[in-house]
């Protein structure tokens, strides 16, 4: 009989919350510490991480979408995240690479389902297709007050010299964020097994050092120091 390869399990991980949280920040800090212990990783992000998502990307954040209403715009993201899947997503995987991805399919169920009212029927049936079984094996839910947020994305503009503009989502009202937020708490809350969620409100380092005590907590493989 043949043996099967000894090879270690890629794990898919996503990061959720609302926008200025540090997703982005914190997904780069992951696949550094991962970097560190000899991991392979990849990071990806939603929508976008495939030249076809990233195009549906720029036609949803562009505000092309936006007359179409929440339903389509819930299919457009499946579209993406189809995509993603099977170019990116699952091929790393089963080549044993760690996927680590900026968003995926919590969004479309906080911002389209839960903020945008589209029925769970739809949000239901759009996940089973795109992710065809590839439910993330763990995701960080970063939690803050986004009126925090905002300062947050407020400052990055400035320190990128660039007027704070928004673009479709980032224009909605302080209370639609506050709803979000609490969207993406019930989705955790309903997924206990799969989602963890953290204070977004400590410092970067802080914060890093909580995701990887998670992180490392969940997975043995990473139960050993960095590599030397
Ligand atoms: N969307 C949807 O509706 N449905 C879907 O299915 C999907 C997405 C997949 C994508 O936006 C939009 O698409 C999103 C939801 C919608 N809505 N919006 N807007 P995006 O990818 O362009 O933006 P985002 O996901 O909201 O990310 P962001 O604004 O770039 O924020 P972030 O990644 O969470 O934060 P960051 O860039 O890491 O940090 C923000 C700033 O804070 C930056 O200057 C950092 O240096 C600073 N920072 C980070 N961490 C800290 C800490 N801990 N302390 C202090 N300062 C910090």
């Amino acid at each position: 009989m043949l043996e099967a390869p000894n090879r270690r399990p890629a794990r898919f991980i996503t990061f959720e919350g609302g926008e200025g949280v540090g997703k982005s920040t914190q997904v780069r800090r992951l696949l550094n510490n991962l970097g560190d212990r000899d991991i392979e990783a990849v990071r990806t992000r939603e929508p976008g991480g495939t030249p076809k998502a990233e195009a549906i990307r720029s036609f949803i954040l562009q505000g092309r979408s936006e007359e179409w209403g929440a339903g389509a715009e819930a299919v457009l993201f499946a579209a993406a995240r189809l995509d993603h899947v099977n170019q990116l997503i699952a091929p790393n995987l089963a080549k044993g690479t760690w996927v680590i991805s900026d968003r995926f399919c919590d969004s479309t169920r906080a911002y389209q389902g839960l903020t945008g009212g589209v029925n769970d029927g739809l949000i239901d049936a759009l996940e089973n297709l795109a992710l065809d079984g590839h439910v993330p094996d763990l995701t960080i839910v970063l939690d803050m007050d986004p009126a925090l947020a905002f300062k947050r994305v407020e400052q990055r503009a400035v320190e990128d010299g660039l007027q704070l503009t928004g673009d479709r989502f980032e224009k909605e009202e302080l209370d639609w964020h506050q709803r979000l937020r609490e969207n993406f708490l019930d989705i955790a809350a309903n997924n206990p097994d799969r989602c963890v969620v953290l204070s977004a409100e400590q410092g970067e380092e802080k914060l890093e050092a909580a995701i990887w005590e998670v992180v490392s907590g969940r997975f043995p493989e990473l139960q050993t120091g960095p590599v030397q």
